[in-house]
């Protein structure tokens, strides 16, 4: 398993659960100094992020890109692939598909977090499952074309009524038959949803394509409560060789939560 360190670059998801702000040539930097093996970067759009210039930070820090999360559509554009409107339905997925050819030359998978919505009023539950689900083939086939991944993420029940549990996750996934679309395990999210967090990725199995490494409380592991000896084991059984990314909060600043979290990486890997 390798590790990785959030950089946010979105202005409006201030306060959210990313480890370094802003700076990308500093996180770089920090995350290369710390021993990091990857950065997973939230950027503004798919065209906020200068591809040259990326490539040679990833390169100069000995580096790489761990994913590219795709929330700013929500966050900045109100996007999402469960909207009452077709027009904002389809602009959700010409952002995210736009976000794979970014992410792809870097062999970067995106994730798809808060895109996926809710469903309120006229736009009932089983309506809002198909329109995501329509969102994630037509996503999958993208993937396929640019040669990289679809990461799914269930959230939990204050981010999204839609799918919050793992084998949710895999159960929507299952019935697209999608070739490209893996998910992701947030354990922040699985800590409130799942009844255990290792029997459910043990379940999961090859499903699982990417790890949000974060504590009970949403700080850096081993800043919470959460049993983490069984969660890295059950991941060893599944044959899970992705990241262990740290989409927590720089709490009590970023570089003491990236130090805490390659300590802790360190421990239990
Ligand atoms: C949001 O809570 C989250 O976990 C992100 O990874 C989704 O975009
Ligand atoms: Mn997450």
């Amino acid at each position: 398993m390798k590790s990785a360190v959030t950089i946010s670059l979105v202005p409006e998801a201030r306060g959210g659960p990313f480890v370094f702000w802003d700076d990308l040539p500093a996180a770089c930097r920090k995350a290369k100094e710390l021993g990091f093996d990857a950065i997973e970067l939230f950027p503004p759009g798919p065209d906020a992020v200068d591809p040259a210039e990326l490539r040679g930070l990833l390169d100069d820090n000995g580096i790489s890109l761990a994913a590219v999360g795709t929330g700013a559509g929500w966050v900045k554009h109100k996007l999402s692939f469960t909207a009452p409107d077709e027009t904002t339905r389809d602009k959700a997925l010409d952002f995210v598909k736009r976000m794979i050819e970014f992410a792809a030359p870097f062999g970067a998978p995106v994730i798809i977090g808060s895109m996926q919505g809710r469903f309120a009023d006229a736009i009932t539950k089983p309506i809002a499952l198909r329109y995501l689900g329509n969102a994630l083939f037509k996503l999958d086939l993208h993937a396929g074309d640019f040669e990289t991944t679809v990461l799914y993420e269930p959230l939990n029940r204050y981010e999204t009524n839609l799918v919050h549990t793992l084998a949710d996750g895999v159960a929507l996934l299952a019935g697209l038959t999608v070739q490209h679309v893996k998910l992701l395990a947030d354990l922040y999210h699985m800590n409130i949803e799942e009844v255990n967090l290792a029997e459910s990725l043990l379940a999961a199995g090859d499903y699982v394509g990417h790890v949000h490494f974060a504590d009970s409380n949403r700080r850096a592991v081993g800043m919470g409560h959460t049993d983490f000896v069984p969660i890295v084991k059950a991941l060893r059984e599944i044959g899970y060789e992705g990241y262990l990314s740290a989409e927590v909060l720089p709490f009590p600043d970023s570089d003491a939560a990236a130090l805490k979290t390659i300590e802790s990486f360190r421990t239990l890997v």
